[in-house]
């Protein structure tokens, strides 16, 4: 009804009284530069640590290690960037320098640096050939460079930062565009420093590196790189943790140290493997699953921030193929996610339109054009923005994009779908836009009209998409190489979660309901995992558990109780790992709890040493 009506105002506008073009809203608050636009578009891009710690098996270097242990024998640039590029991304920073204060370049500023070691004979330089694989296969190179500095004997003292401003200075201007430059904000304590071996405060770290005119020199030098960190004297900050999810809502606009508010918006970092951000001996079985790192995106990029994610090279040179899969696996699946848009050309009605001008129409938000942005009157910001599909369609995700160019607006928006005749609104709504957020569904919705009424905004709200998207199904994660206690030998009634295929299950009767295995002798173990069922249903699910453990198949003790969470969104394998390690012939796992009704079910069910 509400849809006639609009549709109708709008024709009768258009018809006896054609107006003028309406002027575009004056921005709000403080608003992005070209280049952090250019940026917040990128999403996502990789983190490359490697250096001396790849060596020591560090992820933080004291300063004073044998240099001469770095020699990657298979580095190949070119390889690694490719890959990189294949899973999606649009680019890559570098560790150039790390806490450890080895420099990865021929640097004039020390002698700890690339020249000093075995590598190419000492004719290495690891930042140009980053570079210009980079260059070679159309993708972005930014450096890393850590302020502090555990092997500099001057660290700490003004002439430190002397040397730190020449470092900065050779990076931007001997290996081309660097589209954004890292300062982490570690600092201080205790080091080498030359020998010294000792602990040095740096006191307020903008006074002491002298951000403002850290950022001036960076400007002049290259006025589109990106700026992380400084003090927030740069473009852009820290997520906040380092598990790359970033708080929500999600605020574009930030009330720097001295007070004044500036358009920064997040980054949120994270590594594909739990072993840290230097590669490690022995990480495979710690490379996160891709659908956990799918989770992550939809937490950062998801909701507004840009993600940085790390995957780090090996002694050789090369990446870790275990971690390589993964992000295969999760390029596929952001690439499956973002290929289609169900939303692109429907027909959209909004309650106003800015001086009922076309230009500022509904439609703007489904022509798949991130410029050009619905938008009512000045002074209205509460709107009701309703698309109507061509045909009905499923999806689980509903993205939105503010204007950012004029501001960040909108405080509080709700997402209503239209099914059985009414509205239904989702468990979805949110309390910021900005860039984009991608608000996941509880559980997957088919209609074919979809509304979302802003409900609080700081000024006119301008939007630019809205998209409806559909998680695609990310396959299992078998990389996990943590062994497990052999199965031949074991009896039991539910031999469908013990045949090592992941599609059949055992099914119990009723909840709660259990099944014991015999392991035929004693077996000591410390862990056990369960694969939820994998052919798409989610009705039987266990999602609470009991272990139990016998001697004798009489008395039973319990070891461990709990829930598997998240299984709706993410069903894969999860590993429980016992308080202590436990002996036992017979084991007992009960199935407490089912996602929605139905009879429990389990996939797989094994046990670790
Ligand atoms: C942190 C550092 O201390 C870690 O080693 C890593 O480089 C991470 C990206 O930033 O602050």
């Amino acid at each position: 009804m509400m849809r006639h009506a609009l549709c109708l105002c709008a024709a009768l506008a258009a018809a006896c009284c054609p107006l003028p073009a309406a002027e575009a809203p004056a921005p709000y608050g403080p608003v992005p530069t070209e280049h952090q636009v250019r940026w917040q578009r990128l999403e996502w891009y990789a983190f490359m640590h490697f250096g001396i710690n790849t060596y020591t098996g560090r992820e933080w270097g004291y300063g004073n290690e044998d240099i001469t242990l770095f020699n990657p024998t298979a580095f190949n640039a070119d390889k690694v960037v490719k890959t990189l590029k294949k899973a999606g991304m649009p680019g890559f920073i570098y560790t150039a320098k790390h806490h450890d204060g080895w420099c990865a370049w021929p640097t004039k500023t020390t002698k700890h640096n690339i020249s000093a070691t075995p590598y190419k004979r000492g004719r290495g330089d690891l930042v140009r050939e980053w570079a210009t694989a980079a260059k070679k296969n159309d993708m972005l190179f930014g450096v890393y460079l850590s302020p502090w500095d555990r092997n500099a004997a001057s660290y700490g003292k003004p002439e430190y930062q002397e040397m730190y401003m020449a470092q900065i200075r050779e990076l931007l201007t001997n290996y081309g565009p660097i589209f954004e430059i890292w300062f982490d904000g570690a600092m201080g304590g205790d080091g080498w420093y030359g020998g010294a071996k000792e602990k040095r405060d740096i006191g307020n770290a903008t006074t002491y590196y002298r951000y403002p005119e850290v950022v001036r020199m960076i400007r002049e030098l290259q006025p589109r790189t990106i700026i992380w960190g400084a003090s927030q004297y740069g473009d852009v900050h820290w997520g906040g943790s380092e598990k790359g999810h970033v708080p929500y809502p999600c605020h574009n606009v930030y009330r720097r140290e001295d007070g004044t508010m500036v358009w920064n918006p997040l980054e949120g970092d994270t590594t594909i493997n739990r072993a840290g951000w230097f590669w490690h001996e022995g990480q495979a079985p710690k490379t996160k699953s891709p659908a956990h790192l799918m989770q992550v995106y939809l937490d950062s990029v998801g909701r507004g921030a840009n993600l940085i994610l790390n995957i780090a090279p090996n002694k050789k040179g090369e990446l870790d193929p275990t971690d390589v899969k993964a992000l295969m696996q999760l390029g596929e699946a952001r690439r499956k996610l973002l290929a289609k848009d169900r939303a692109r050309g429907a027909s959209a009605q909004a309650s106003e339109v800015r001086g009922n001008d076309p230009q500022f129409g509904a439609d703007k938000v489904t022509d798949g054009d991130i410029e050009s942005y619905w938008c009512p009157n000045d002074g209205t910001t509460t709107g009701t923005l309703e698309i109507t599909l061509r045909k009905p369609a499923t999806f689980d995700i509903v993205r939105l994009r503010e204007q950012i160019r004029l501001g960040q607006r909108v405080r509080r928006f709700e997402i209503d779908v239209w099914q059985d005749g009414a509205w239904k609104t989702l468990d979805a709504g949110g309390k910021s836009i900005g860039n984009q957020v991608m608000r996941r569904l509880p559980s997957p919705v088919t209609t074919d009209r979809v509304r979302v009424r802003i409900t609080a905004a700081d000024a006119c709200p301008c939007i630019s998409e809205l998209s409806l998207l559909r998680m695609p199904a990310i396959p299992a994660w078998e990389a996990d190489t943590r062994p497990t206690l052999s199965r031949a030998q074991w009896k039991s009634e539910a031999a469908r979660a013990l045949d090592g295929k992941p599609k059949t299950q055992w099914e119990g009767r009723k909840t709660p309901d259990s099944f014991t295995i015999d392991l035929g002798q004693e077996e000591r173990f410390s862990a056990f995992s369960y694969t939820p069922r994998q052919d798409g249903k989610t009705a039987g699910m266990t999602d609470r558990y009991r272990l139990s453990v016998s001697a004798d198949g009489k008395q039973w003790r319990e070891v461990a109780q709990g829930e598997f969470g998240n299984l709706r969104a993410n069903p894969v394998e999860q590993t429980i790992q016992l308080s202590e390690p436990v002996r036992a012939r017979y084991v007992r796992f009960t199935a407490e709890r089912c996602v929605e009704a139905g009879a429990p079910t389990v996939a797989e069910f094994n046990l670790h040493p």
